[in-house]
């Protein structure tokens, strides 16, 4: 495939940014599609088009009633959604669409229709404006055949609601600019989409992988209800297939597309025939069981299991996409708790193996794998990895860029993306070709949200354990405290908690001017015991009170008030910029690693006040009270070991207090804590 990076902000785009697009088909999928691309791009001249006034008018009012919503819920200022509503038009006239950059067809998934408007769109618009297709299962070589310029037309597939669901596959086919498909990368990545690129086959990627798996829920009719497959799918998914399919009235959607590639591929897609008489599945909600007797429960659980790998394989083995995107593309885009390679990795080889082959026996010609199982596992899930050359160098030796990237939880670290980014840099800490590493987020809105608040639980309750776990959290930190290669963290949007921490333990920092740190541990009534409390006072003095500030009240610091106080080296205007000061930092650190200084540092004494946060909001006296005295006894420390050791031990008691389980209590429960009861 065509592509250089694996994080598309680190692309150079070869065309701007549009300014003035239309989306055509103002049906279910097209106004959602307008909606994302004008709350990411406000600016954006964006127009409506559709051969029916009613669905325009329609539409509009939904987009309307959605900017309404976000606005009511907080999620949205007036101001932004008087700007997303600004510029957005409707017309039932071809004629709008000279002068658009780009044109991207959401009508229906009809070949004849699609080439249609594409014959249309290309009569009107400049031969260098993009045309992309929200087909969900047409390859481009199909649709766009008839085009006099097709290099500069591609698929876009959004998945719904696409205003909200961030993945969209761009598709790499034979006669596409490799330039347009970056371009349409950095775009959806800057405008908080995941790009996930696919070769051309029929249904990509991810469809691939949901239509076949409908498809063989549908076959398993047979022996079960809908409500019992949709059961034992919960195992897999956030919602059974029987749900999502009545949810989506997608039932002719996947007749449509699994008779596709039946036609292309073979009689074992043909769509079961009950699709074509049903048109609401009696079924359960998502989280509801219903009894099913064990054999069979069994049975359909090692199909639907054996369907996901079957497919995962088949997509790897013919390149369709990779094995990162297929894992995170399931997860962010079809709902599933784990993605099909994790499922594989966990089940182990031998349980795969029966279930592969149980899948073979009783569906002929479904994909069998290739290659030995644990090849199709990726590298690395949860980070990206380039290797960024700096022109300028003399050295010759490239900077390994590892992004981090959750967008599903703004980039939050848990043990796993950890230990991922621990093996990254312990696999080229001693390769001469490497210079160093940069540290950044995937995106432009978090470097990284913290720890994954979702695994806090297990954490709590017992002092010693949580303090272990501190320290054995820590091993990447403590490495790079050790790491003789230059570590530069790139902030290229909010770094909080756990994130800030191995930011502060990177050699430097460099921050995009809208980048921000903040440690919200308090206000979830927990502390942060893996060196905010330590390591900042002993690198950056003259920003105690400050640091005091942000650990007790939780207080965000801009990078530009951070720049002032010496805890950023760098500030930067966009991600190019900021990954190439980055990479120029690292060079320059070459042979003169800074360190954390080990003696005891003077801390100015805390202020008294009551336990408020900076918005407010009431905290807990106990946690601000073992905050301040774990900061005072960790600076008094002779050693930075021994500074560190008390973050752990602090972590390990904070973890029994009633404040630590009010405060996470009420982050997953999504409610305000309510720490009056606590102390
Ligand atoms: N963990 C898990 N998911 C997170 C997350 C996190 N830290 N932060 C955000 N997300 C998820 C959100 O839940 C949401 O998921 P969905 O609802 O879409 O499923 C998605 O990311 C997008 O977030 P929002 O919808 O909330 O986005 P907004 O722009 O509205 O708000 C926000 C952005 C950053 C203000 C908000 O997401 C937020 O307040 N997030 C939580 C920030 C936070 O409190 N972070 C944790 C700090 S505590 C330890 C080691 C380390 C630590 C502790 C112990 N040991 C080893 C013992 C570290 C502790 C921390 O980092």
């Amino acid at each position: 495939m065509n592509i250089r990076f694996a994080n598309p902000l680190l692309e150079t785009p070869e065309r701007p940014a549009p300014r003035r697009v239309a989306v055509i088909g103002a049906g279910a999928i097209g106004p959602d599609i307008a909606y994302y691309l004008k709350t990411a791009l406000p600016g954006l001249e964006l127009t409506l088009l559709d051969v029916r006034q009613q669905a325009i008018d329609a539409a509009l009012a939904r987009l309307k009633g959605y900017a309404d919503k976000a606005v009511e819920r907080g999620k949205m200022s007036a101001d932004k959604a008087r700007a997303a509503l600004t510029g957005l038009q409707g017309s039932t006239d071809y004629g709008v669409l000279a002068g658009c950059d780009w044109v991207l067809e959401a009508a229906t998934e009809d070949l004849a229709l699609k080439r249609r408007i594409f014959a249309d769109v290309e009569a009107r618009v400049a031969p260098e404006a993009v045309i992309t297709s929200n087909t969900s299962s047409l390859p481009a070589e199909r649709i766009f055949v008839g085009l006099k310029h097709p290099e500069r037309a591609t698929v876009t597939h959004f998945f719904a609601p696409a205003w909200r669901n961030p993945a969209v596959e761009v598709i790499d086919w034979a006669r596409g600019d490799p330039a347009l498909v970056g371009w349409l990368r950095h775009l959806f990545a800057a405008a908080g989409k995941l790009p996930l690129v696919t070769s051309d086959a029929p249904c990509f990627m991810l469809d691939r992988v949901f239509d076949n798996w409908c498809n063989e829920a549908a076959q398993l009719l047979q022996h079960a209800t809908a409500a019992q497959i949709d059961s034992v799918a919960g195992e897999f998914v956030h919602a059974g297939p029987f749900f999502v399919l009545n949810l989506a009235h997608g039932n002719p959607i996947i007749v449509e597309t699994n008779t596709l590639q039946a036609d292309e591929e073979g009689e074992h897609y043909r769509p079961a025939a009950i699709f074509r008489s049903v048109e609401r599945w009696k079924t359960i909600n998502p989280g509801q069981k219903v009894e099913v007797a064990p054999d069979l429960q069994a049975s359909i659980r090692d199909r639907l299991l054996g369907v996901l790998l079957s497919q995962s394989v088949d997509i790897l083995d013919r390149g369709i996409g990779n094995a990162a995107d297929l894992d995170l593309g399931c997860r962010v885009a079809l709902g599933f708790k784990r993605g099909p390679l994790e499922l594989m990795r966990d089940a182990g080889d031998a349980e795969c193996a029966r279930v592969l082959q149980r899948l073979a026996r009783e569906r002929r010609g479904m994909p069998t794998p290739q290659r030995a199982l644990a090849a199709y596992q990726p590298a690395e899930r949860h980070v990206l990895v380039d290797t960024v050359n700096d022109p300028a160098s003399s050295s010759g030796a490239g900077v390994v860029v590892i992004t981090l990237r959750r967008p599903e939880a703004l980039n939050a670290l848990h043990d796993e993306m950890t230990d991922e980014i621990l093996a990254v840099i312990r696999r080229h800490e001693n390769d001469p070709v490497v210079a160093g590493f940069v540290i950044t987020g995937y995106g432009t809105k978090a470097f990284c949200a913290g720890a994954d608040i979702g695994r806090f639980p297990s954490m709590l309750g017992d002092a010693e354990a949580a303090a272990q776990y501190a320290r054995d959290c820590s091993r990447l930190l403590v490495h790079l405290d050790r790491c003789e290669k230059p570590v530069v963290a790139a902030l290229n949007g909010m770094a909080l908690g756990g994130g800030l921490e191995l930011a502060m333990r990177c050699h430097e920092l460099v921050a995009d001017r809208k980048a921000s740190m903040q440690l919200p541990e308090v206000t979830l009534g927990i502390l942060p015991g893996i060196g905010a409390m330590v390591v900042p006072y002993r690198r950056w003095p003259q920003a105690a009170a400050v640091l005091h500030g942000m650990l007790t009240r939780g207080e965000r610091l801009g990078a530009q008030r951070a720049h002032e106080l010496g805890m950023v080296d760098e500030l930067a205007d966009g991600y190019a910029d900021l990954i190439a000061r980055a990479v120029r930092r690292v060079h320059a650190l070459a042979g003169r690693v800074p360190r954390i200084p080990n003696g005891p540092v003077a801390v100015p004494e805390f202020a008294p006040e009551e336990p408020r946060a900076a918005d407010g909001r009431a905290l807990s006296a106990t946690v601000v009270a073992l905050i301040q005295s774990a900061v005072r006894e960790a600076a008094a420390a002779g050693t930075l070991e021994q500074a560190l050791e008390t973050g752990y031990r602090a972590f390990g008691s904070v973890a029994c207090s009633a404040a630590a389980r009010e405060g996470i209590g009420a982050f997953l429960a999504r409610r305000s804590p309510d720490f009056s009861a606590t102390g």
